[in-house]
């Protein structure tokens, strides 16, 4: 960090100029909002000036406070003396002037301006409840004020971005510029517009004075208690939410200050919990993921501007679609003239669901539809840029595709495989440029989901993991690297905990009761109603495998009787659960009862009780003693990169912040210690983790985990 001021102060004229400028997003970090003091008084104090207008340098207006302050013992300015009082006590205007983000503490202070203009492309919303606290710089009273309760409950609990034009609609700024270039001088004429109108008699307009959209709650007092109904089952084991609303409640009811003091309050007791916590090292380890360790400084990228896909099935589509959906021109060819064509149909009534839903427009979905253009054979893709194989998950079936693929794709294209748990290397070895080859890991629904897991392959050449990352960004995605290992990350680290589910079962549980504790826990959906969706012959197929190349492979049998029967889950209308026609709802099956008694007897293993605590113990527990020997092995370069894979690929409740985070919230020593007594019960399948151990032994946290060097 340089010595220079985060705060400068320029004029035009007679209009003073505070330029708040600490890069990267102008969060509120050390010295800011001194120097936003700073300035009004200055400016307040020189007859010259007349107005001023508070700008961002860079990218940004203010991105908020900073959050890596949080936690620590950083210094708060007392209300009443903080840079919104000032505003309030400044005797001449005050213009906002947001181009970039205008977020939490930078929405903040520019609503304790007296005027708020924007540039078009700009965003503003106020996002803390999404790091487990809530508004706590008078947003909580001065939202409401100015757009009225109900507007402002649904932007502060749902913590969304805001688009210019809609916060223009709202009341939130008063006028736009057509671009950032223009917001200065745009600014400066509204700030002069504003000391003429204050000169001819008006008044200062400060939003805490407002009281007119206030009225709304009182025509609508349930208003608070139905946002606490409809958040009930996505905010549950949360606070944050429930404080937001209750900050907002008392704006309606308070005075501003009285309001103020209850904002702080309820602040205070979000801002060290554990959930607050645990959202924040989420937010950290999603920026994390993104640096690769022992990337050599200044690697070229390969620029991506067109790409390809080969496979037209649903994870193709999918693959497709996330292309299309940010701009990019795509290609997609299939084996078959028909699949092609099935595809493309199945890519359009995808498209159309969401423009029904009202979450795409209809002229937006013909943009997007257009960009995807089948490809009759593989001289149509050639020139792509980028190409991902989506094809059967079989090496005999893919291994000809990339044969093919180096026989005609143009120097320098990345080859990607969307593959779950290949050889990422054996399909390499099939061209004649495996620096050239790595996989690109979608989850299903790939349009929809966020984690990209990306495969480096033993030759796998540094600018290509870089490029595959940076496509990734491009396209939405949260990219993490993983190591050629059977199931990469993800997927490996989760197989001990889709087979201990099943495990249980054996020992007595039921899929309805395991399913419970992981909702409970936070999970949107338990993972046997999971299976279900997804369908349980790919996982059996996936065991068959593993077991005839492993002779000590952990069978399960009771999953595999269900397929056996014809159970496949949802498609067949019975899986572990049982479903009704057109429905989707799991009703707990008596016949799953009795199949898993069944099993379990001739097995010979006794059934029992099991509390709710062990049944997601054993389950996690096993997943945490796997995923620390991927990292050991070097497979996963830290821990971030599984908790963001556990966060965005499986559902991992985001307030518990990632699976080794979680696990250091119960200590590597209790961990480690309940591990190595099911080793002793259970036997080989519970083997500890030597870096787990070494971490326990050493007092240390998993979080710390990092990859041998
Ligand atoms: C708040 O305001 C509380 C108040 O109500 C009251 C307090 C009393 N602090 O995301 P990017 C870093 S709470 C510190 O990759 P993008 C980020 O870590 C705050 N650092 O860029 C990254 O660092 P690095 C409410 C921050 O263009 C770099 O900036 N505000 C902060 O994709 C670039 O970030 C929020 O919650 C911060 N506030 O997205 C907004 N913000 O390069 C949080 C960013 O070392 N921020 N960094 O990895 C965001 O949502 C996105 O960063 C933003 C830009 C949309 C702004």
């Amino acid at each position: 960090m340089s010595d220079a001021k985060p705060v400068r102060f320029e004029t035009e004229g007679d209009v003073g100029v505070i330029v708040v400028d600490y890069p990267p997003v102008n969060a509120l970090g050390p010295g800011v909002s001194e120097g936003i003091i700073e300035g009004i008084a200055k400016f307040n104090a020189d007859p010259a000036i007349r107005a001023m207008v508070l700008i961002g340098a860079g990218r940004s207006f203010i991105a908020g406070a900073d959050i890596r302050g949080f936690g620590t013992d950083r210094k708060r300015l007392p209300l009443g003396s903080r840079t919104y009082d000032a505003m309030d006590a400044s005797a001449k205007p005050i213009v906002a002037a947001i181009h970039g983000f205008a977020l939490g503490g930078g929405l903040e202070n520019a609503m304790g301006c007296h005027y708020r203009i924007a540039s078009r492309a700009a965003k503003v919303g106020l996002p803390e409840v999404l790091i487990g606290i809530l508004p706590g710089g008078g947003g909580t009273q001065r939202l409401p004020r100015l757009v009225g309760p109900k507007v402002a409950l649904d932007m502060i609990v749902s913590g969304r971005h805001v688009p210019a034009d809609e916060a223009h609609a709202l009341g939130i700024v008063d006028e736009l510029v057509e671009n950032d270039a223009t917001l200065r001088a745009g600014a400066v004429a509204f700030a002069r517009r504003a000391a003429d109108a204050q000169a001819a008699g008006g008044t200062l307009p400060r939003v805490r004075d407002r009281q007119d959209k206030l009225r709304e709650a009182k025509d609508d007092p349930g208003m608070f208690d139905a946002m606490r109904k409809s958040i009930a089952r996505r905010a549950r084991n949360q606070k944050a939410p429930y404080n937001c609303i209750l900050a907002v409640e008392a704006a309606c009811t308070l005075t501003f200050d009285e309001g103020m003091k209850r904002e702080q309050e309820l602040f205070e007791e979000l801002v060290n919990s554990d959930e607050a916590r645990a959202l924040r090292y989420a937010f950290f380890a999603e920026r994390e993921v993104a640096r690769i360790p022992g990337l050599p400084k200044g690697t070229a990228i390969r620029e991506v501007k067109t790409a390809a896909v080969v496979g037209a099935g649903t994870m193709g589509g999918g693959i497709a679609m996330s292309f299309a959906d940010f701009g990019y021109p795509v290609r997609l060819m299939d084996a078959t003239e028909e699949g092609l064509a099935k595809g493309m149909q199945r890519i359009r009534a995808n498209y159309e669901t969401s423009v029904k839903r009202g979450s795409l427009a209809a002229d937006e979905m013909e943009r997007r539809f257009a960009r995807i253009q089948p490809a009759k054979d593989y001289t149509d893709i050639a020139d792509a840029d980028v190409v991902v194989e989506a094809v059967f998950e079989e090496m005999g079936v893919k291994k000809p595709v990339f044969a093919k693929l180096d026989e005609v794709m143009k120097p320098g294209a990345l080859l990607l495989s969307n593959t779950s748990a290949l050889d990422i290397d054996a399909i390499a070895a099939v061209t004649k440029r495996p620096q050239d080859v790595a996989g690109a890991h979608f989850f299903s629904p790939a349009n929809v989901m966020k984690l990209l897991e990306v495969v480096r392959g033993a030759r796998t050449a540094p600018d290509t993991l870089a490029s595959v990352m940076q496509m990734g960004k491009r396209i939405g995605k949260l990219s993490v690297v993983a190591g050629n290992t059977d199931g990469f990350v993800a997927n490996r680290s989760r197989a001990p905990f889709n087979s201990e589910m099943v495990i249980l079962l054996e020992e007595g549980a039921l899929p309805e009761q395991v399913d419970k504790v992981m909702v409970d826990f936070g999970y949107p959906m338990g993972p046997f109603a999971v299976g279900d969706l997804a369908g349980l012959d790919i996982g059996y197929a996936g065991r068959k495998r593993r077991a005839a190349a492993n002779p000590n492979y952990r069978k399960l049998p009771i999953a595999d009787r269900l397929v056996e029967m014809g159970r496949y889950g949802q498609k067949t209308g019975a899986g572990w659960y049982r479903y009704e026609k057109g429905d989707r709802t799991p009703h707990p099956d008596p016949e799953v009862a009795r199949i898993i008694k069944e099993v379990s007897a001739e097995m010979g293993v006794a059934q029992r009780q099991f509390t709710d605590q062990e049944i997601l113990r054993r389950l996690l527990f096993s997943s945490v003693n796997e995923a620390c020997k991927i990292i050991e092995e070097g497979f996963a370069y830290r821990a971030v990169d599984v908790d963001v894979m556990w966060l965005h690929g499986f559902g991992f409740p985001r307030y518990r912040g990632g699976l080794l985070f979680w696990a250091d919230g119960i200590g590597a020593r209790a961990v480690y210690d309940q591990i190595a007594s099911w080793h002793q019960q259970y036997g080989e399948r519970w083997a500890p983790s030597k870096l787990l151990r070494d971490i326990a032994e050493a007092g240390g946290k998993l979080t710390d985990a990092k990859a041998p060097a």
